[in-house]
């Protein structure tokens, strides 16, 4: 019914590039099967730009029943340059999961790591992602996975909910608004009120129509927890200083518990300007319009011997976090650096999924990786 590639395509490595299925009608047509090793690298060396890890669990699944052994960081882990996974088999075992393989890895780890710049603008603020409306729908579960992993509190889509087995979070739409037309604000908040399950924060939004002064104060007058700002790029003015007046004027009329969320078009520079004013913020095509992280997969080794086409680096490799907060890359037979920690882990030995995946530890370990390298400290 919609343009979406099945699962069983994935699985049986029909999501693939035409050329990886030539590929092996070649080397079969050739009797050549050869035992490789291959890394999936974004950047040779490091570059001084750390990008968040995600997508691991899914590309483990590729490999599931596979006559491979796969290597990787794990998932939450920062990396600057190297290796982030590690694949030794015949090398028809796994040619035609590339394509599948740089995918599952390449845009969540872009959508994670512009979250985790966004968490890293603001410690303690809540921080909600709001960004399935600007993809397909059928990735709406990876966008909002990726946030949680930077350390989100929440996101905005039911099916994803599902996915992820938590509850969506959400205010309501100027849609409900609209609904009832211009000075009926309070009947419109009113119905949601009356309406929706009493665990629902109380979120009223308050920019529709009138001015969000005078629409925050009718809608803490209602006993509204909290309201929501998203006032429209070409009415926005100076936001932060409506974010204060806003409050200023909820504080003077006794509102001082009423929080202000604020939403639309919101960065890590926007969140870092309106932190110390605003209570929350809703975060969507910042995250979504993230480039996909470069990932390629290269052979490094032949039948036991270092390969690599130019440009790329020949032997297997190992990546360490050093104590500085650095990432060292080294030939994975030679010493790592003095007190330097080994990065990868078994994912996958003889086409079994070895490692766990639990989210919460990988949130865990990204906050805590992010503050071992300093991401977003320079800002
Ligand atoms: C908010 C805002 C953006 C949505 C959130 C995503 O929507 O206007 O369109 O944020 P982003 O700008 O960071 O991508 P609502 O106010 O809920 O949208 P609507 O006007 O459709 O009710």
């Amino acid at each position: 019914m919609f343009d979406i590639v099945p699962e069983s395509a994935i699985v049986e490595g029909r999501a693939t590039d035409a050329y990886f299925l030539r590929t092996e009608e070649a080397l079969e047509h050739a009797g050549r099967n050869p035992t490789v090793v291959a890394e999936v690298t974004a950047d040779q060396f490091p570059t001084g730009e750390f990008e968040l890890f995600a997508g691991v669990a899914d590309a483990a699944r590729l490999f599931e029943g596979l006559d491979v052994d796969v290597d990787a960081i794990p998932e939450g882990t920062l990396f600057d340059g190297g290796p982030v996974m590690r694949i030794e088999g015949p090398y028809l075992e796994f040619c035609r999961m590339e394509t599948s393989l740089l995918g599952f890895l390449s845009h969540p780890s872009a959508l994670a790591t512009a979250a985790l710049e966004a968490r890293r603008a603001a410690l303690e603020t809540s921080l909600l992602s709001f960004g399935a409306r600007h993809v397909h729908p059928s990735s709406a579960g990876m966008v909002d996975r990726s946030a949680l992993l930077a350390g989100f509190d929440g996101f905005s889509h039911v099916a994803a909910g599902d996915m992820l087995e938590r509850e969506p979070s959400g205010t309501m739409p100027h849609a409900l608004m609209v609904c009832f037309g211009p000075g009926n604000q309070e009947d419109a908040w009113r119905a949601f009120d009356e309406a929706v399950d009493e665990d629902v924060p109380r979120i009223a939004l308050c920019d529709t129509y009138d001015d969000e002064v005078d629409e925050a104060l009718r809608a803490a007058e209602l006993g509204f927890d909290s309201v929501r700002l998203d006032t429209t790029g070409s009415r926005r003015g100076d936001f932060r200083h409506i974010i204060r007046e806003v409050r200023w004027e909820l504080d003077v009329e006794g509102h001082e518990d009423v929080d202000i969320f604020v939403s639309g078009g919101i960065t890590p520079e926007a969140i870092r300007e309106l932190d110390d004013v605003a209570d929350g913020f809703g975060v969507g095509s910042f995250i979504t319009n993230a480039d996909p992280v470069d990932f390629a997969l290269d052979i490094v080794e032949i039948e036991g011997d270092p390969a690599a086409k130019r440009g790329k680096l020949s032997g297997v490799k190992e990546v360490y976090r050093t104590p500085d907060g650095g990432h060292h890359i080294a030939l994975a037979d030679e010493p790592g650096p003095e007190d330097g920690d080994p990065l990868m882990e078994p994912l996958v030995r003889d086409g079994e999924i070895v490692a766990e995946f639990d989210l919460n530890e990988a949130i865990q370990q990204a906050a805590a990786d992010a503050r071992r390298v300093g991401f977003g400290s320079e800002s």
